[in-house]
């Protein structure tokens, strides 16, 4: 096949990324300009650190080969000859892995200068980040892989047109590349077979929380939380789910009453979250909303890089009147400047960190503004009775 050839078969294919966007892959190769005399570059995003999301590590520790060949593939599609692996390094095993997995590429001459005599030449890098939940965002990483304090770039342009060195960047997450090699070697039919019109395939679900085994799930896009508990063995024995997110902190919570909702992008859309990295956190009838809502904000606080106002400032104040709630010293007008508060970060911050950070405040308020009001009411958590004057 051609270099446009693959193109347009995965573009057929119809996979899309597994970072949280769904945007189309083949599409997202086919902006790479041709025949500009530039480096392209292709960028893995392995940042993996969306709260609840494992599925790349463990993906890369598996079978760190499926994303070698995944990225040969697409540097062929793509005309680069240049590829780094942008990886979290906190996980030391992975990064030994990973490297051992390009040096035995190297040596079985799957990599390097004129692949099995091709005439192809493709150096693979494979980069430890130092641990900043931004230096996810695709434009962050990029600055910080050419060294300098990663923050969000302004879009556009695009990667695709001026990306690492402001040259075209192809940035796709690992599963996405890792999910090419079988795209091509078993058929696009065989991957359309799977998952719906919209959101065809197979992918990774990280299930974690109070279920009965966490741990990865493959199986196609569109099957739904009950089936997925269904087949891991369900909430932990004795207990029900309450509320759970379908793609990490960032994705709006859904409840018991969303079980049966499609896990693609057209299913948790119609229902008013989004599919994110799939990352199912299910949390039962003992967890206090307000507590997980104030550990997830204060993540986002911690994690905000603070070049936008709406964020800098929005997740620090967010973060006060939460805990402020969940003491018992909060007051019934904090839950509109919650809101209000979310209202002036989502949407109006300088990338995607800012939404998520607001998307927690709005379902939970949504979903369980009563449980807010017992513990302003009661003046402590209804949870937690050694803190709960409610429970005096
Ligand atoms: C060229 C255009 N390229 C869009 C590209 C763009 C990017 C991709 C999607 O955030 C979400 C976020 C998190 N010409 C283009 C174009 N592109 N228009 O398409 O872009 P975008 O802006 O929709 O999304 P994003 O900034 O990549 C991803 C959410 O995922 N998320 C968390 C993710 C966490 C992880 C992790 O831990 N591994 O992935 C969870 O929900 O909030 O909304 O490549 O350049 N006209
Ligand atoms: Fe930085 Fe937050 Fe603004 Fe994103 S939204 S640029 S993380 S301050």
């Amino acid at each position: 096949m051609s270099p446009d050839e693959v193109i347009a078969y995965v573009k057929d294919s119809g996979l899309r990324g597994r970072g949280g966007a769904g945007f189309p892959t083949g599409m997202k190769w086919q902006f790479i300009p041709q025949g500009d005399g530039k480096p392209h570059y292709l960028v893995v995003n392995a940042d993996e650190s969306e709260p609840g999301t494992c599925k790349d590590i463990p993906l890369l520790f598996a079978n760190p080969h499926s994303l070698i060949e995944g990225i040969v593939i697409a540097c062929y599609a793509i005309r680069s000859q240049h590829a780094f692996v942008y990886l979290r390094g906190e996980v030391v095993p992975v990064l030994r892995r990973l490297h051992e997995a390009v040096r035995e590429a190297y040596e079985a001459g799957y990599l390097g200068k004129d692949i099995l005599g091709s005439g192809l030449d493709l150096e693979v890098t494979v980069h430890a980040g130092a641990g900043a939940y931004i230096c996810g965002e695709e434009t962050a990483l990029l600055d910080s892989l050419e060294g300098r304090r990663g923050q969000p770039r302004l879009r556009p342009p695009f990667p695709a047109v001026a990306g690492l060195y402001a040259c075209p960047t192809v940035v796709n997450n690992v599963e996405s590349i890792a999910s090419v090699p079988a795209i091509l070697s078993r058929g696009k039919e065989w991957f359309r077979s799977m998952g719906s019109e919209k959101s065809p395939g197979f992918t990774l679900y990280s299930l974690s929380g109070h279920v009965a085994h966490p741990g990865q799930y493959e199986g196609p896009l569109g099957i739904t939380l009950r089936q997925l508990l269904d087949m891991s063995g369900g909430m932990r024995p004795g207990h029900r789910l309450k509320f759970w997110t379908p793609g990490g902190s960032s994705t709006p919570m859904f409840t018991d009453e969303h079980l049966d909702v499609p896990l693609d992008y057209e299913g948790v859309g119609a229902a008013g979250s989004m599919l994110g990295t799939k990352a199912l956190q299910c949390f039962d009838e003992t967890t206090c909303v307000v507590r997980a809502v104030t550990r997830w904000t204060e993540f986002y606080a911690h994690e905000s890089c603070g070049k936008c106002t709406p964020c800098r400032e929005g997740t620090y104040w967010l973060v006060q009147l939460l805990r402020d709630i969940e003491a018992g010293r909060g007051h019934m007008s904090d839950l509109d400047k919650l809101n209000d508060i979310a209202d002036n970060i989502n949407g109006k911050s300088f990338c995607a960190l800012g939404d998520g950070a607001a998307s927690p405040i709005f379902s939970s308020l949504k979903y369980f503004r009563e449980e807010y009001e017992q513990h302003i009411s009661g003046r402590g958590c209804p949870f937690d009775p050694a803190k709960s004057t409610a429970w005096a």
